[in-house]
């Protein structure tokens, strides 16, 4: 069976950004809502007892409901890994990767930030380790790159549901204040 994570901080950690009444809503009804209903579309079939990789590569483009629910759990789960409630230091090879790839910190932002708020409806944008470089993705609605052969190492949820209590139709002020609370320790340990 899966399981909902806690959330690795406190639900009033992340303040005026995402608020305790978000956390509410979308950990504990959203995701809480696919982690259920994923256990439930797996009993009795092939993905039943299987780890959670398995099912996502399993499900894609096969069996779309079990496929979406697999990669929201996941999706969700790293979201909430990434994010803090005060951003550590940026530093070692992290920060060199970003300066390589990007050029700056900077830099790096402004793609991100254009990836995220250019992103047409529900979706995901990540930063992915791919061969050694690091690169900037979005993904639609549920889909994810965990089975995909990159190396995942930060994702924002644009999925209204993320944002529009605390900012309204503002996905531009959403992704803003996204950078106050990244938890670069965890970005920096993804790295391989
Ligand atoms: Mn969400």
């Amino acid at each position: 069976m899966f399981e909902l994570p806690e959330l690795p901080f406190e639900k009033d950690a992340l303040g005026d950004w995402t608020s305790a009444e978000t956390l509410e809503y979308h950990h504990g009804k959203h995701h809480a809502g696919y982690v259920k209903k994923l256990n439930g579309a797996v009993l009795g079939n092939e993905f039943e007892g299987q780890e959670l990789l398995e099912v996502i590569a399993g499900s894609r483009d096969r069996n779309q409901k079990v496929f979406n629910l697999a990669a929201q759990h996941y999706n969700h789960s790293f979201f909430w890994n990434g994010l803090t409630g005060e951003t550590g230091a940026l530093e070692g090879a992290l920060a060199e990767a970003i300066d390589r790839d990007f050029g700056s910190l900077d830099e790096f932002k402004e793609q991100f930030r254009l990836a995220a708020a250019s992103h047409f409806g529900s979706g995901w944008v990540w930063l992915l380790q791919e061969e050694g470089k690091l690169v900037i993705r979005d993904y639609h609605d549920a889909d994810t790159p965990a089975d995909t052969g990159v190396t995942p190492l930060l994702t924002l949820d644009v999925w209204e549901h993320a944002y529009y209590i605390d900012h309204r139709n503002d996905r531009g002020g959403f992704i803003e204040g996204f950078w106050k609370h990244v938890n670069w320790g965890f970005v920096a340990a993804q790295m391989n």
